[in-house]
């Protein structure tokens, strides 16, 4: 398979809510979409960076750089095949999520000519699965209350609330409070703590949660680790895992016993797969992170999280808990379940007139 062009566009899709986190207040997804063609048809994949570096180092435009100026010239001259695009990637450092777009579209292409789902071919053994939902940091805990009883009513499996210094045990405490024990609740710091918080955040173990998610710094093992030997509520890393490699590390070091993969913070599908594989022979549970998806990455993010080891529910919501319009067909909440695309590559392509209203820019670029 030959690439003979690839198409960057970006696409700006208003949140039907600001969703609020310790790192800042978004209100509208400026994503980046890759579609690659090649002489036996076309790929797309979105690239998950955020319009800031807060997140993590990518941006948005720093991805579309590194993908133009280094990724790109280096597949030009290649026979394409999935599998050969992340070693052909090693020389450029970091960008992960750069790379796990070009990645995906290639992989969406190939998959596609060969008639195979990404679910078949990842080794997905599920058709649909029980998801969660992300809960921002709200104005009040009412509000807060509010938010999680209509997600509850709508049959989400899990409810992760963002919190922050400030907001913390209270409004665990009242959610945990108003809709029981049988909820099973999480909570996201992104980063928000220090090793000086440790004796604050133990105090969390008294509302029953399913985990905490990244309390402090990506690079800080070490007090993720002294903090797990405290607490008796699980601890998961997001920020930190930006690969195999940083699995098996954090595994070793005890400073995580669950871990949050998300496709694009670890170089792609292949990658993603890695680490559900080294978590499970560690004996570990991973689940499908999210990072506001449009339709195309929450395709592709349903057939990974259908993989064995993701036993807890992941941060792939309907379409409706984020946008009015997406860039392809909604997905549905049906019975609790979102439904695994069984449809050939990502099982899902962009309605092109959903598609055109939401783009702000488009960049064609062909091979030599
Ligand atoms: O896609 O439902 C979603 C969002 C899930 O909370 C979510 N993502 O740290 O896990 C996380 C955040 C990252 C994106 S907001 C900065
Ligand atoms: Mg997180």
């Amino acid at each position: 398979m030959k690439l003979t062009g690839v198409e960057l566009r970006k696409v700006a899709l208003p949140l039907v809510t600001p969703f609020r986190t310790s790192l800042g207040t978004q209100t509208v997804r400026d994503a980046l979409l890759v579609r690659v063609v090649t002489d036996e048809g076309e790929g797309w994949a979105e690239c998950v960076a955020e319009d800031e570096p807060t997140y993590c180092p990518e941006y948005l435009e720093g991805a579309a750089d590194v993908i133009r100026r280094f990724l790109l010239p280096v597949l030009f001259p290649l026979d394409l095949d999935p599998a050969a695009v992340a070693p052909a990637f090693e020389h450029v450092r970091a960008h992960q999520m750069a790379k796990s777009a070009v990645e995906t579209a290639v992989l969406d292409a190939w998959l596609r000519a060969r008639g195979l789902s990404l679910a078949a071919y990842l080794g997905a053994v599920r058709r649909s699965l029980p998801v969660g939902v992300s809960v921002g940091i709200a104005e009040t805990v009412d509000a807060l209350l509010d938010t999680v009883d209509r997600h509850l009513a709508a049959g989400y499996a899990r409810v992760k609330l963002k919190i922050e210094p400030g907001w913390d045990l209270e409004p665990v405490k009242r959610v945990r409070e108003t809709f029981g024990a049988g909820v099973m609740l999480t909570v996201d710091a992104n980063t928000a703590y220090e090793a000086a918080d440790i004796p604050h955040l133990t105090r969390l173990d008294a509302y029953g949660l399913a985990m905490i998610e990244q309390p402090f710094a990506p690079g800080d093992l070490h007090t993720h680790a002294r903090f797990a030997a405290r607490s008796s509520t699980p601890v998961c890393l997001d920020e930190s895992i930006t690969s195999a490699r940083d699995a098996a590390a954090a595994i070793r070091m005890d400073a995580c016993s669950i871990i949050n993969i998300k496709p694009g913070r670890v170089g792609g599908y292949l990658e993603a797969r890695r680490i559900h594989d080294v978590a499970r022979a560690n004996g570990l549970p991973v689940w499908c992170g999210g990072m506001l998806e449009t339709g195309l990455g929450r395709a592709a993010n349903l057939a990974l999280a259908a993989l064995p080891g993701f036993t807890l529910p992941g941060d792939i919501s309907a379409t409706a808990r984020y946008y009015e319009r997406d860039v392809t067909a909604p997905f549905v909440l049906v019975g609790g379940e979102m439904a695994v695309p069984s449809g050939p590559g990502i099982g899902i392509t962009p309605d092109p007139e959903d598609l055109d209203a939401l783009t702000t820019a488009t960049e064609w670029i062909s091979a030599p």
